[in-house]
C-alpha cells in the first residue's frame, strides 16, 4: 500500500486512494460484510408467509444495523463543504526562507485535498448564505501532511480562541426555536458582535461582497494567522499565506443569492463538480506575506493580532506557486466527511507564531476529529493518511487498521534497536523553533491589540462606491431582522466608530439614532487590494442562458454560440420546452434547460436569440428572465426585437446590455466582453 522508498509525485495520493476503492457497480455478487453470498436481498425471513420475522435472519440483522449507524455528527462549524483533489506546483524556491522541501523543489507537484465550506449552516444547508467559507488544504508532501486551514478573508471576529464558543452559540441558530437556519441576521449573533468590538473589521467583511462568493473556483484563501518559514539556517521570518483565484473574485448579489437558496441550494458544489467534470479546473496562486522578524513591531497593528490583515501595498504578496484543483471526490462520505483537517499539522519549514487565536486553536482540531471520528486513529482513514511513510508506538484504539507487527511498542528499546528512531533536525526531524519567551501567567491582553476599528475603515475606504452600497444592504438586512431595538442602537453607534457616513446611512434604514460624526475613524488610506473592482476579469467558465424557440435566426446564433464557446464561455441553451428547437433555415439545436427547470439567477448572462416564432407564455417568461438578470447586474445579449423591450422599459442604465445591431461577429465580441465584466453595477433596479 505505501512504498517506503517511493518519491512523491502528484499522483501519490490518487495512487494510494485507489489501494481502498471498491466498484460495486461493475457486475459484483452481492455479499454479506463477512463475504457470504446473498440470494434473498428483499424479503427477510419469516415463520411463515404472514408470520413473525426471525432473529437469525443474520443478513437483515447486518443490513439494518449498519444503516442505523450511517450517520456521525456533522462538524461543529463548516458542516457544509464540498471537495476536490489536486495538485500543487511551486513557481520559485522558498529555499532561502523554508526548509520544507515541497517549498524548495520546483520540480515536485504535491498532491493536494481542497475542502470548502460554509460555517454557520448544518450538513443539509444551502451554499449561498452570507457566511465566510472555509478553504482548507492538505497538502501530501514527502514530508508528511501541511494543512493550511484557511478561510475566505483575511481577518476573524475575535482576538483570542477562548471565545470561539461564545461566537459560534451566538451566530448558529437560537437555541429555543433552532431558527434561523445558516444566517447571521438575528438577535443573538448582533448582541454578541455590539458586546465584542474587536468583531468589527471581520463583520465589515461579512456584510460585504465576499461573504455571497459566486464560485469556489473564485474566491480568495487566507491563512488569517502569520506563522513562520524556518530556513536550513534556522532563521525565522514570520510568513501569511494567500489563495488568489486565477478568475479572480467574484460576489452574487445578495436578492440573487437568497433565491439560490431555492432554486438550487447546491449552487456552489454543483459549480465545483460540473466545472472539474468539464476539465475547467479551478486555479489558485499561492502568495505570501513574509516579513523579517527585526520588523515585527514596525507597524500601527500588531501582527500577531487575527482581527488586522497585512496590506498587501505595505508587505507584497509574493506569488511562488499554483494548486489545481483537476478531479472530484469518489464518495462524499469517504473523502468530504471523513477529512480531518488540523491547522497543528506542519511540516519541518513551517512553524506557529504566538498569534492567541492559532494557539488555541491548535488544541481544538484534534480534539473535535476524536468525537466526529470516533476515536484517536482517524489518520488512517485513506484522505488522511499521508503519503510518506509513518511509524511510531502508538497502539491499539478504536477501528485501528494498521497490524503492527512485532514485540516492541515502546522507547526507549533494545530488542528492536530503539526501531522506530528519532531522526534529528539535520536529517529532516521537526524541530520546534526555538523563540524565546518570558513572562508571568495573566489573563489579558497586549495594548498592542486594542485598536479595533483603523482596519475597518481601511476596508470601508477601500470599496467601490457599488460595494459600499452593498455593505450598506447588508447591514440594514441583517440588523434590519433584530426584534430587540437597542441591540440595533448599538450597531449603529458602533460601526459609527468606523464611518459616519456608513452609520448614518445603517441609522436610516433601522429607523435608529444617528451616532455623532466626531467618533469615526480618522483613518483615510485605502488598500486597493481589497476591492473587487481591482480584481482579474474573465468570460471564460462563465455560464450563459441562450434563449431560443422556434422559428430563430440560426445563422446569427450558431456564429454567437460558436464565438462564445472560442472563448470558453459556457453555453446553455434554453427554451420552454427540452429537445429540438427549429431556426429559420430548419438547423436545429437541443434545448437542455427550459424556463421552469433553471431560472436567470443560476446564470453568469442571457443571450436572447432573434427572430423567434414566440408565443405570448414564451415571451412573458422571457421577459421575466431578462429582468431578473438585469435586476442582478448581468450582461444581456439581445437581438433587434429585444431592443424595443428594452427601450419601452425607461432604464436609467443599459449599462452591460447589448443589442445586435452588427455583424455577430461585434456583437459577440462585446457580449464576451460584458460577461468578463461580471456586473454592471451603473443600472438601479427598475
Ligand atoms: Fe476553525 N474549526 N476554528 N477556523 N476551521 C474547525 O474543526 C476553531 C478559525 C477553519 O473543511 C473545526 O474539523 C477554533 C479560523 C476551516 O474540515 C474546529 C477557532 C480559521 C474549517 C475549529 C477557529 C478557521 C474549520 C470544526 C478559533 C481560518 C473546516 C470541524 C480559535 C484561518 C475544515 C473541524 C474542514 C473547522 C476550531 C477559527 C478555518 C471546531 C477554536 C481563524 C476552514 O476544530
Amino acid at each position: 500500500m505505501i512504498n517506503e522508498d517511493k518519491k512523491i509525485n502528484a499522483n501519490s495520493k490518487n495512487e494510494q486512494l485507489e489501494y481502498f476503492r471498491s466498484a460495486d457497480s461493475e457486475d459484483k455478487k452481492l455479499t454479506t460484510n463477512q463475504g457470504v453470498k446473498v440470494s434473498e436481498d428483499e424479503e427477510s425471513l419469516t415463520a411463515g408467509e404472514r408470520g413473525p420475522t426471525l432473529m437469525e435472519d443474520f443478513h437483515f440483522r447486518e443490513k439494518m444495523t449498519h444503516f442505523d449507524h450511517e450517520r456521525i455528527p456533522e462538524r461543529v462549524v463548516h458542516a457544509r463543504g464540498f471537495s476536490a483533489h489536486g495538485e500543487f506546483e511551486l513557481y520559485e524556491s522558498m529555499k532561502p526562507y523554508t526548509k520544507a522541501k515541497f517549498l524548495q523543489n520546483t520540480n515536485v507537484k504535491t498532491p493536494v485535498f481542497t475542502r470548502f465550506s460554509t460555517v454557520v449552516g448544518s450538513r443539509g444547508s444551502k451554499d449561498t448564505p452570507r457566511d465566510v467559507r472555509g478553504f482548507a488544504t492538505k497538502f501530501y508532501t514527502e514530508e508528511g501532511n501541511f494543512d493550511l486551514v484557511a478561510n475566505n478573508f483575511p481577518v476573524f471576529f475575535i482576538q483570542d480562541g477562548m471565545k470561539f464558543p461564545d461566537v459560534v452559540h451566538a451566530i448558529k441558530p437560537e437555541p429555543h426555536n433552532e431558527m434561523p437556519q445558516a444566517s447571521g441576521a438575528h438577535d443573538t449573533f448582533w448582541d454578541w458582535v455590539s458586546q465584542n468590538q474587536e468583531s468589527a473589521h471581520m463583520v465589515m467583511w461579512l456584510m460585504s461582497d465576499r461573504a455571497i462568493p459566486r464560485s469556489f473556483r473564485m474566491m480568495e484563501g487566507f491563512g488569517v494567522h502569520a506563522f513562520r518559514f524556518v530556513n536550513d539556517e534556522g532563521k525565522a521570518h514570520f510568513v501569511k499565506f494567500h489563495w488568489k483565484p486565477v478568475l479572480g473574485t467574484h460576489s452574487l448579489v445578495w436578492d440573487e443569492a437568497e433565491k439560490l437558496g431555492g432554486k438550487d441550494p447546491d449552487f456552489n458544489r454543483r459549480d465545483l463538480w460540473e466545472s472539474i467534470n468539464m476539465g475547467n479546473y479551478a486555479e489558485y496562486e499561492l502568495g505570501v506575506q513574509i516579513l523579517e522578524e527585526k520588523d515585527e513591531f514596525n507597524f500601527d497593528f500588531d501582527i500577531l493580532d487575527s482581527t488586522k490583515l497585512w496590506p498587501e501595498e505595505d508587505i507584497p504578496v509574493r506569488i511562488i506557486g499554483k494548486m489545481t484543483l483537476n478531479r472530484n471526490v469518489d464518495n462524499v462520505f469517504a473523502e468530504n466527511e471523513q477529512v480531518a483537517f488540523h491547522v497543528g499539522n506542519v511540516v519541518p519549514g513551517i512553524d506557529f507564531t504566538n498569534d492567541p487565536l492559532l494557539q488555541t486553536r491548535l488544541f481544538s482540531y484534534t480534539d473535535t476529529q476524536l468525537l466526529r471520528l470516533g476515536g484517536p486513529n482517524f489518520h488512517e482513514i485513506p484522505i488522511n493518511r499521508p503519503v510518506c511513510p509513518f511509524h511510531n508506538n502508538q497502539r491499539d484504539g478504536f477501528h485501528r487498521q494498521t497490524i503492527n507487527k512485532g514485540q516492541v511498542s515502546y522507547r526507549n528499546n533494545a530488542l528492536a534497536g530503539n526501531s522506530p528512531h528519532t531522526v534529528d533536525e539535520k536529517n529532516g526531524g521537526f524541530a520546534h523553533y526555538q523563540e524565546k519567551v518570558e513572562g508571568r501567567k495573566i489573563q489579558s491582553r497586549s495594548k498592542s491589540f486594542e485598536d479595533h476599528f483603523s482596519q475597518a475603515k481601511l476596508f470601508w475606504n477601500s470599496m467601490s462606491n457599488a460595494e459600499k452600497q452593498h455593505i450598506i444592504d447588508g447591514f440594514s438586512f441583517e440588523v434590519g431582522k433584530v426584534q430587540y431595538k437597542p441591540v440595533q442602537q448599538k450597531i449603529v453607534d458602533m460601526f459609527g466608530k468606523v464611518d459616519h457616513g456608513l452609520a448614518a446611512a445603517i441609522a436610516h434604514k433601522l429607523d435608529v439614532s444617528v451616532p455623532p460624526a466626531n467618533i469615526q475613524s480618522k483613518v483615510t488610506k485605502t488598500s486597493p487590494a481589497l476591492s473587487q473592482e481591482n480584481t482579474p476579469k474573465l468570460a471564460e467558465t462563465r455560464k450563459t442562458a441562450v434563449i431560443i424557440s422556434d422559428g430563430f435566426n440560426g445563422a446569427e446564433v450558431k456564429k454567437v454560440i460558436e464565438n462564445l464557446q472560442a472563448a470558453k464561455v459556457q453555453v446553455a441553451i434554453l427554451s420552454d420546452r427540452l429537445g429540438s428547437i427549429t431556426a429559420d433555415d430548419n438547423s436545429t439545436l437541443k434545448a437542455k434547460h427550459t424556463f421552469l427547470t433553471d431560472s436567470s439567477v443560476v446564470f453568469d448572462a442571457v443571450y436572447i436569440a432573434g427572430g423567434m416564432k414566440a408565443d405570448i407564455m414564451f415571451e412573458k417568461k422571457a421577459k421575466m428572465f431578462m429582468q431578473e438578470a438585469f435586476d442582478h447586474f448581468k450582461p444581456i445579449a439581445v437581438s433587434n426585437e429585444g431592443e424595443q423591450w428594452f427601450k419601452d422599459k425607461q432604464l436609467p442604465s443599459k449599462a452591460g446590455v447589448v443589442i445586435n445591431k452588427q455583424q455577430p461577429d461585434d456583437f459577440s465580441k462585446q457580449f464576451i466582453d460584458a460577461i468578463a465584466a461580471h456586473r454592471f453595477w451603473d443600472r438601479s433596479i427598475s
